[in-house]
C-alpha cells in the first residue's frame, strides 16, 4: 500500500497523515455498517485514475466536448455490464450516488404534486423516500407505508392497496436502508398495475446480492425502474445508477433528466471504476461472495435470537441486521455504538419501528456482512463476531470482558486481513 500513496506522502503530509490513519483503522478493527464494503485495488484504482482530468457533459456518441474517444469507450463498457448484471434494457450510470439517482428517478417519472407511496424511515425506508427533511418533498407529495408486523417483517400489503386506491400515486417505491426481510415483488408490482403507477425500487443495500444471485431481481416480477448505489454489496465506487427494465421511453426521460436536467460533467473516473466492479460481479465468485454474506448474517442472527436480543422483523433475509438492545438490555444505540466502537467493531446506532428514543440516540443498531464477508470471515467466525458483541453489550462495565472482546477483534483482524487484492 505504501506506493498507492508515494506521492501524496511526499507532497502533502497532513492528508497522508488522515489517509495512514484511515488505512489502519480498516485493517485493524472488522466493519460491520451493512451499507460498507472494501473495494478492490483495481477499483480504487480506476477511481484514482487519470479518467478525473476529462469533462464529457453528454452520453456516449454525443458529447459537448471533443476528445471523448476514451470516455465514450469507459461508459459503453460501464454500461454493457451493468445491463447483463441486472437483466435491465437500458441503464444510467452517471448518477454520482444514491440520492441523485432517486432525484433524478422522481423527476423523469412524475410532475410536481404528483404521489409516491413509500417505506416509512422508521420502518426501515430511506430519507430520499420521502422524508419531511428532505426537499424533495416541496415538490412531491410522498404516502408511507409500513410493516404490519415489527416482529415479523411482513408488510401490510393490503394497507398498501387500501392507500394506493385512495392516494393514486404515480410510483409505488419498494427499497430500504434499513430492513431485513425480502420483499413481496408480486405484490408491489400488482398494486402499482391496479392503480397505473410505476413499479420502482431502491436496491441500493441489496444490489450486490442481487448481482450475485443470492436474491430475487425485481425486473424478473415486472419493476419498472430501479435506482442504486454502487458502493455497497456491490463493492464498487461510491455513486449512483439507473435501470430500466425495458421502457425505452422511460430510459430516455432518465437519461434527460440526469443530464442535463441535474448534473454537469459525469465523474469518468467514477464510471471507470463502477465498470470494474461489474466486471468483478459477473465473475462465478462473486455469486459465492453474495451467498457468503447471507450465511454469515444468518450465523450472527442465531447468536442474537440464542441470547434472547430482540431482533427486529424478527431476523434476516439478506445481509443486515437490526436488534434492540435498549429494550433487551437497557443500553441505548449510542451507547452500544461507543461500546462496540471501543472493541474494534465497528457499526451504526439505528432507531427502529415505533421508536421511543431519539434519532441521535435511539434504541437499536444496524449491523451487517458484505464487509467482513470480504475479509474471508464465514459463518464459525461470523459466530465468534456475533458471541463478542453480546458478551461485552451484556457486561459493559465487565474489565475482563471488554478485555477478552478487545482481544478476540484484535486476533480475527490478524487472522482475517484485508485480502491483498482488496488492500
Ligand atoms: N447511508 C446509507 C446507509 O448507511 O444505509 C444509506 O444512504
Amino acid at each position: 500500500m505504501e506506493d498507492f500513496y508515494a506521492h501524496i506522502a511526499e507532497e502533502d503530509s497532513e492528508i497522508y497523515k488522515a489517509l495512514q490513519g484511515e488505512e489502519n483503522r480498516e485493517a485493524l478493527g472488522l466493519e460491520l455498517i451493512p451499507s460498507e464494503n472494501y473495494v478492490s485495488r483495481a477499483v480504487r484504482e480506476a477511481s484514482g485514475s487519470i479518467l478525473t482530468n476529462k469533462y464529457s457533459e453528454g452520453y456516449p456518441g454525443k458529447r459537448y466536448y471533443g476528445g471523448q474517444e476514451f470516455t465514450d469507450a469507459v461508459e459503453m463498457i460501464a454500461l454493457e455490464r451493468a445491463k447483463k448484471l441486472f437483466g435491465a434494457g437500458y441503464a444510467n450510470v452517471q448518477p454520482l450516488g444514491g440520492a441523485n439517482a432517486n432525484i433524478a428517478m422522481y423527476f423523469a417519472l412524475l410532475e410536481p404534486g404528483d404521489t409516491v407511496l413509500g417505506m416509512d424511515l422508521s420502518h426501515g425506508g430511506h430519507l430520499t423516500h420521502g422524508h419531511p427533511v428532505t426537499y424533495i418533498t416541496k415538490i412531491f407529495n410522498f404516502v408511507r407505508y409500513k410493516m404490519r408486523n415489527i416482529e415479523t417483517g411482513e408488510i401490510d400489503y393490503e394497507e398498501m392497496h387500501a392507500i394506493a386506491k385512495k392516494v393514486r400515486p404515480k410510483i409505488v417505491l419498494a427499497g430500504f436502508s434499513a430492513y431485513p426481510r425480502e420483499l413481496d415483488y408480486k405484490k408491489f408490482v400488482d398494486i402499482a398495475r391496479d392503480v397505473g403507477a410505476y413499479a420502482v425500487m431502491d436496491i441500493a443495500h441489496i444490489a450486490g446480492l442481487i448481482a450475485g444471485k443470492a436474491a430475487k431481481n425485481p425486473f424478473d416480477y415486472g419493476f419498472d425502474v430501479m435506482t442504486t448505489t454502487t458502493h455497497k454489496t456491490l463493492r464498487g465506487p461510491r455513486g449512483g445508477m439507473i435501470l430500466t427494465r425495458e421502457s425505452e421511453e422511460i430510459a430516455r426521460k432518465i437519461d434527460k433528466t440526469v443530464f442535463p436536467g441535474f448534473q454537469g460533467g459525469p465523474h469518468m473516473h467514477t464510471i471507470a471504476a463502477k465498470a470494474v466492479a461489474f466486471g468483478e460481479a459477473l465473475r462465478p465468485s462473486f455469486k459465492t461472495y453474495a451467498l457468503q454474506i447471507l450465511r454469515n448474517a444468518k450465523a450472527m442472527e442465531d447468536v442474537f435470537k440464542r441470547e434472547g436480543i430482540r431482533l427486529l422483523a424478527g431476523g434476516t433475509d439478506n445481509h443486515l441486521l437490526l436488534a434492540d438492545v435498549y429494550g433487551s438490555l437497557g443500553i441505548s444505540g449510542k451507547e452500544a455504538e461507543e461500546i462496540l466502537d471501543e472493541a474494534g467493531i465497528t457499526l451504526n446506532k439505528n432507531a427502529i419501528a415505533n421508536d421511543t428514543r431519539s434519532p441521535m440516540d435511539p434504541s437499536g443498531i444496524r449491523f451487517g456482512t458484505p464487509a467482513i464477508t470480504t475479509r474471508g470471515l464465514k459463518e464459525k467466525e461470523s459466530l465468534r463476531v456475533a458471541q463478542s458483541m453480546v458478551d461485552i453489550l451484556k457486561h459493559p462495565k465487565d474489565q475482563q470482558v471488554r478485555k477478552s472482546t478487545q482481544e478476540a477483534i484484535k486476533e480475527l483482524s490478524t487472522t482475517f486481513p484485508i485480502p491483498e487484492r482488496f488492500a
